[in-house]
């Protein structure tokens, strides 16, 4: 907590943050995986990059640069001493003025960790997920600035998220104010249709997401042709296979969407890119082992004598 290493219990904050009422806050979404060589960060300096965009789009000065961010981030996972999970910086306005103009408040930064398993279900990778197309659409960039990881803007994916669970689904498939697909509610998705891997452009509304990224660039090494391009309502239904991506979720196949099977119900392109995620990111894949960032085995514990006054 702004460049402390406190305790769980004292990570705390004021109840008049500005964040908590007004939704200004920037965060990101990191894991960090066992490899042979030790725990390690997936695509750190992506995340923390993206982070500090997030941060320019809102006119929000960052108190710390993109290095020290980076090197908090290690030294929580490694006070931590875990092996395996999921981290979350995130940056806010705090407690100061409240009213709209966040700008007379002081921007804090947050950064926790801990294991995060299964984030779509136990079975979600396997199995696959049922979707919902959402009577939400997804915040138009004339409204919220979609490419920003806001804290904001998840208040819209909720709102999707909740009406697909009370209608029995897994999650939610958000279209943009043009009604071609954006993405889920916290991930992007993919199409696969007669071999050829498609996702939607940036400028359909949707988070640059870093696992999105990784697999367009894993596709290619593997020689699936890939396009970015719109996607259609009526074309998640006619797809061969369609599958979720984000650091949370993994990489995780929809096997339906409005109660209609996709595809025959198989995902072999899905599953051998998640396959390769998985190779890639416990590092047994020497190709992309620069997206690894090592951390080192453990700082603690005296983080559990420190107290924060
Ligand atoms: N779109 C949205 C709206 C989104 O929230 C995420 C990540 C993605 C796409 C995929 O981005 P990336 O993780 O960089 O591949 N969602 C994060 C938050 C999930 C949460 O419940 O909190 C995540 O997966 O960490």
């Amino acid at each position: 907590m702004n460049g402390e290493l406190v305790p769980w219990k004292d990570a705390k904050v004021p109840f008049l943050t500005h964040a908590l009422h007004y939704g200004t806050g920037v965060f990101e979404g990191i894991r960090c995986f066992k490899t042979p060589g030790g725990p390690a960060i997936f695509r750190l300096k992506e995340h923390v990059v993206r982070m500090m965009e997030s941060a320019e789009i809102y006119l929000m000065k960052m108190p710390y640069s993109a290095n020290e961010i980076i090197e908090a981030i290690k030294s929580t996972v490694s006070a931590n001493q875990l092996e395996e999970c999921y981290i979350r910086p995130l940056a806010y306005y705090g407690y100061g003025e409240m009213g709209l103009n966040p700008l007379p408040n002081k921007v804090s930064l947050g950064i926790a960790a801990w294991r995060w398993d299964s984030y779509l279900g136990e079975k979600a990778e396997k199995v696959g997920v049922r979707c919902q197309v959402s009577s939400w659409r997804r915040v138009h960039p004339s409204t919220l600035p979609p490419q920003a990881k806001s804290t904001a803007n998840y208040a819209n994916g909720g709102l999707a998220k909740i009406e697909a669970l009370k209608a029995g689904y897994d999650e939610a498939i958000l279209l943009n104010m043009e009604a071609m697909v954006a993405e889920a509610s916290a991930e992007n998705i993919f199409r696969v249709k007669d071999g050829i891997l498609s996702t939607p452009p940036a400028s359909a509304g949707v988070l640059r997401g870093v696992t999105r990224d990784s697999i367009i660039r894993m596709a290619a090494d593997l020689g699936i042709e890939f396009r970015r391009s719109d996607i259609s309502r009526e074309e998640l239904y006619t797809s061969d296979e369609l599958f979720l991506t984000g650091t949370a979720a993994g990489v995780t196949p929809v096997r339906e969407v409005d109660g209609r099977m996709i595809g025959r119900g198989s995902f072999p392109i899905c599953e051998r890119l998640r396959k390769a995620y998985s190779e890639v990111v416990h590092g047994r894949e020497p190709k992309f082992s620069k997206w690894l960032t090592p951390v080192a085995k453990s700082v603690a514990p005296q983080i559990e004598t420190r107290t924060r006054k």
